[in-house]
């Protein structure tokens, strides 16, 4: 039996959501956000506080990145990592890149330009207690920052230019393949499917208009079944309407992050 704890907009879960689609895989919703990450059962399988977390008969799994490579190891179907070694060890650069730092980048994004909103629409101890990062101090003072300053923060014009970075990198890396690790598709391309998406989505797709093989990757990721089925079919309403608010501000305010 496989369970898997997510909900529908976390970027985390639609990575694992598109690795067990392209795997083949069957799994359980176990659909699991705002309060419930709070629930001392659900602390009990995910510490942290966050989703996803994948169980698999008696086995925990948590932290996205590894879990998309448990859902590679423990089941038959397409292989989802390259076979050559150094392409492998590509694909995990990939992956590894957004543990470090460009997950924490989306999120100061995306709290920036949607998430700010609900919190503050919250009775403040309600929000106290909501607010992300648990178990992360850092995500949180940088929560609480930019809950005060939304798009003025300084942490804005930071992750703005951790994109714009990142899509030097994959325009770079897509030079000699459709794929990002190797000639086929790999982890690494699900992974970056849902960053590119939520970039999409927050209104931000200027980041890489001068980059046609970003572009044309993009356009083939979202052809692929899995887009579908990972991705929109999870997409609630709400979801939606928070995306097209953010789509109408934040072009001036990437223009001026853009020229600085
Ligand atoms: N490193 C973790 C990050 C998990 C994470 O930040 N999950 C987000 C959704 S993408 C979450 O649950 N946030 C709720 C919170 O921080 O309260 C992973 O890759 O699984």
């Amino acid at each position: 039996m496989l369970t898997l704890f997510h909900f529908g907009g976390a970027i985390c879960a639609q990575k694992v959501r598109l690795a067990l689609a392209e795997k083949g895989v069957e799994w359980e919703s176990r659909e699991c956000a705002g309060e419930a990450l709070r629930d001392p059962d659900y602390l009990r399988l995910n510490p942290s506080g966050v989703v996803p977390t994948l169980v698999h008969d008696r086995t925990v799994l948590t932290e996205s990145r590894i879990i998309s490579e448990y859902i590679e190891e423990a089941f038959d179907g397409p292989a989802l990592m390259p076979s050559d070694p150094a392409d492998r060890h590509r694909a995990r650069l990939w992956s590894k890149q957004i543990d470090d730092g460009l997950h924490l980048n989306v999120f100061i994004l995306t709290f920036a330009a949607v998430g700010r909103d609900i919190y503050l629409a919250m009775p403040a101890d309600v929000r106290g207690a909501m607010l992300p990062g648990l178990r992360d101090p850092i995500k949180r003072q940088i929560s609480s920052d930019l809950l005060e300053q939304g798009f003025a923060s300084p942490w804005m014009g930071m992750a703005v230019k951790r994109f714009r970075r990142l899509a030097d990198d994959m325009e770079a890396g897509l030079a000699g393949s459709a794929a990002l690790a190797g000639k086929h598709y790999s982890l690494a391309d699900a992974d970056y499917t849902a960053y590119i998406n939520r970039l999409t989505n927050l209104g931000m797709a200027a980041l890489w208009a001068d980059k046609p093989r970003l572009a044309d990757w993009y356009a083939h990721m979202q052809d692929r079944p899995s887009f579908k089925s990972a991705i929109l079919d999870w997409q609630s309403p709400e979801e939606l309407a928070s995306y097209g608010r953010s789509r109408d501000r934040v072009g001036e305010a990437l223009d001026a992050i853009m020229v600085e």
